[in-house]
């Protein structure tokens, strides 16, 4: 008699609780589906991604494809000498070496990075040979840099004057205090959205200035710094990237909008989590999303976020939300 009693409680447990997540499913579920004439469309982070962004349209306007968009957009700011955080005069790590994060997805599926990559100036570039022509997603330091020379990449010393004298500057106390500010987080990731509606992404960086040798962000990890699904959106990271990767950002935030969430509310659950986690006095992430109808959003801990925006041929700069001050 208990048992039967306890068996019906339980089964009309379930059945409620199936009733509930039925509902809940069917008021949630998103539409996949591109709206009609949504793209093109490109958002990046901070100022430089207007560049970016503009070089990205006119790759597609070309015949390009988007992965060709959103690779070639973001190189420009990988060369740019005058960019402390990407690339070309990104400011070195804590032994003088600039060591160079880079990942890219494709509306496929696929996917490939390289992290604490030297002497290269385009690091996307190579993290889309190692989706293309490799069984593996990420490669590493030497071997990341030999498979790079073996696809006829060249090599090249990356310190400018003014990253060579930021160093000089920096050792003269070498205070390691890998805390994110105004001046060291510039990480280009960018969300490109073709004709199709197929969307691409693309992160690059040089990760924190005068980081201990060796560490890695969250901008080579797929998931973390980067991450697509071309049934729902896509979402890219940047600032501090430890605190990225300890929510899995950018797929949390596709998850998220794969339940409903708007891109804007699924980047500041994003944020929220990471509020939970540690305190944010110090620390700006600002997280940037896309979804299939071509909906986008931000949110960042902290004002100053700004991310440049294309749609309808126009590019603007916008200033993301943000959780506090
Ligand atoms: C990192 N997320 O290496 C990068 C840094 C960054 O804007 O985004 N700077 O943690």
């Amino acid at each position: 008699m208990r048992n039967n009693r306890r068996s019906f409680i339980l089964n009309f447990g379930i059945a409620a609780l199936g009733m509930v997540l039925g509902r809940n499913a069917d008021k949630t579920k998103p539409k996949f589906r591109a709206r009609k004439g949504a793209g093109p469309i490109f958002i990046s982070t901070w100022n430089h991604g207007i560049e970016a962004n503009q070089v990205a349209l006119e790759v597609l306007k070309k015949g390009g494809s988007g992965l060709d968009a959103v690779e070639k957009g973001v190189m420009v700011v990988e060369s740019d000498p005058d960019n402390g955080s990407v690339g070309i005069g990104g400011m070195p790590d804590n032994k003088g070496n600039v060591a160079l994060d880079a990942c890219i997805m494709s509306s496929d599926g696929n996917c490939g990075a390289v992290c604490m990559l030297e002497n290269i100036e385009h690091p996307i570039s190579v993290a889309r040979k190692v989706m293309e022509d490799t069984p593996h997603v990420l490669l590493a330091a030497d071997g990341a840099f030999d498979f790079a020379i073996s696809k006829g990449f060249k090599k090249r010393n990356l310190n400018t004057k003014n990253s060579k004298q930021a160093y000089k500057e920096w050792k003269k106390e070498s205070r390691y205090k890998p805390i994110i500010n105004v001046e060291n987080h510039d990480t280009i990731g960018m969300l490109g959205m073709d004709d199709n509606g197929d969307i691409f992404g693309s992160c690059t960086t040089s990760g924190l200035a005068f980081k201990m040798r060796g560490r890695i962000g969250d901008s080579p990890i797929i998931g973390a710094g980067l991450f697509i699904d071309n049934e729902v959106g896509g979402a890219v990271a940047t600032g501090l990237g430890e605190s990225v990767i300890k929510v899995a950002g950018a797929a949390i935030i596709v998850e998220l909008m794969r339940h409903g969430y708007s891109p804007e509310d699924a980047c500041k659950e994003a944020v929220l989590r990471i509020q939970k986690n540690e305190n944010t006095k110090d620390i700006q992430v600002g997280f940037l999303a896309i979804n299939k109808a071509g909906d986008i959003g931000s949110y960042a801990i902290h004002p100053g976020f700004n991310y440049a925006l294309t749609i309808n041929d126009n590019t603007s700069l916008e200033d993301s939300d943000y959780l506090r001050n």
